[in-house]
């Protein structure tokens, strides 16, 4: 388990002082077509006077329905389907043909407030020999979030067995910006991103978890790429919502929110500053850029930025089936205020977006969670509240 307040590993120390040395990473390059962006707004804006030209056809087929904000949605080798709602903390399991049943898991005293409560959701690679589930929550006692691993009986009926993997992430007294999406890498590794806790300092501070991506192994141990002895991968984020692994290429990405403007979509560079820094002597100031090159002129710029308004990105994935034609390999973002998913067709390097749709629009209200399938499907989590939401299976329709 890592905890801010343990004592340091030397041996974690010692790889990855030697990673940090190299690693630190400046991006240069920004895309210039529409959806792409500058860190400060001024190109590409999608703002909706500008609709995005309207993406591949789809079928929608509703998984499960009467829940209340599924935080995140997960699928077993077996094709089951797990989730989780933010507040009430139930997790769910649901069956080929829709049966539903209720998973045990004893989060002790949830904190729900606002952005709080059971988020990211997420399988192990090796689930089918581990049967090994991660959860990220918000403990009321400790006043923290925190990653747990779990063991999911073999039916389902239980997660048993907890482990705190990471725990003392910030948790605001009002619950804002807490993150908490999770990544199980296929090498075993976990990805975890935070939010700044709508605390200043947070997102710059190194010996801190919040407004980060962190990264550990199955132990909660720092894996190999981090910075000093800490978890912290990358550093500078407002609030990461979404994080998937690009096929083929190995390439992490991950998506968060702007404040009014400059929602962004990045590609994960270890030792990476990512350049948000809202500590205005003491004060939480929103009014800064989401990547502030000035003050940080090594900071990684986006590979795609909304400009203004923001369109609340939620969960991402890629795309991964010949079905869905010439946005086969694109990433896919669920947007929570806007409606819709926004495909991007991210460059070889994944530094810039050369192409972008919408598919979904209007049609769903606010969409939270996106988790690819086998076979090129998109489940997808609704987050309207007051047991409206529901999780749809989106399916390209073959040319
Ligand atoms: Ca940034």
């Amino acid at each position: 388990m890592f905890s801010p307040s343990l004592p340091r590993s030397v041996a974690g120390a010692a790889i990855a002082m030697a990673v940090t040395v190299a690693s630190p990473l400046t991006a240069c390059a920004q895309s210039s077509l529409p959806g792409g962006g500058s860190g400060t707004g001024s190109l590409g804006s999608l703002a909706p006077e500008q609709p995005l030209s309207p993406g591949p056809e789809v079928t929608v087929q509703e998984v499960s329905g009467g829940l209340t904000i599924p935080w995140d949605v997960a699928r077993d080798p077996d094709g089951l389907i797990i989730t989780g709602e933010r507040g009430s903390g139930t997790v769910y399991a649901i069956r080929q043909g829709g049966e539903r049943t209720r998973v045990a898991a004893d989060f002790g005293e949830l904190s729900n407030r606002a952005e709080s409560g059971l988020m990211g959701l997420a399988l192990a690679r090796d689930f089918a020999s581990s049967r090994e589930v991660y959860t990220c929550h918000s403990d009321a006692a400790a006043g923290d979030n925190r990653v747990t691993a779990w063991r999911a009986a073999d039916d389902w009926s239980v997660l048993e067995s907890p482990r705190v993997l990471v725990e003392g992430i910030l948790l605001s007294a009002q619950g804002l910006h807490s993150g908490c999406r999770l990544l199980a890498h296929p090498d075993g590794t976990l990805y975890v991103g935070t939010g700044d806790a709508f605390t200043g300092p947070a997102p710059q501070d190194l010996a801190g978890l919040s407004g980060k991506i962190l990264h550990v192994t199955r132990t909660g141990a720092p894996a190999g790429d981090t910075i000093g002895d800490s978890p912290v991968l990358t550093y500078g984020h407002r609030n990461v919502q979404g994080l998937a692994l690009r096929p083929d290429g190995g390439q992490v990405v991950s998506a968060e929110h702007g404040p009014s403007l400059d929602d962004e979509v990045n590609l994960v560079i270890p030792g990476g500053n990512y350049g948000w820094d809202p500590d205005t002597r003491g004060r939480y100031d929103q009014n800064v850029p989401m990547t502030d090159t000035e003050a940080f002129p090594a900071a990684v710029q986006a590979s795609w930025s909304s400009g203004a308004p923001t369109l609340a990105p939620g969960g991402i994935a890629f795309l991964d089936d010949p079905a869905w034609g010439e946005w086969d390999g694109a990433l896919a973002v669920a947007m929570l205020k806007t409606s819709q998913i926004v495909l991007m067709k991210l460059s070889a390097d994944g530094r810039s977006v050369t192409q972008t749709a919408s598919i979904l629009k209007d049609a769903h209200g606010r969409l939270r969670s996106i988790t690819a399938e086998p076979g090129g499907s998109l489940l997808v989590t609704t987050s309207n509240g007051g047991g409206t939401d529901k999780i749809l299976r989106i399916s390209p329709v073959a040319e």
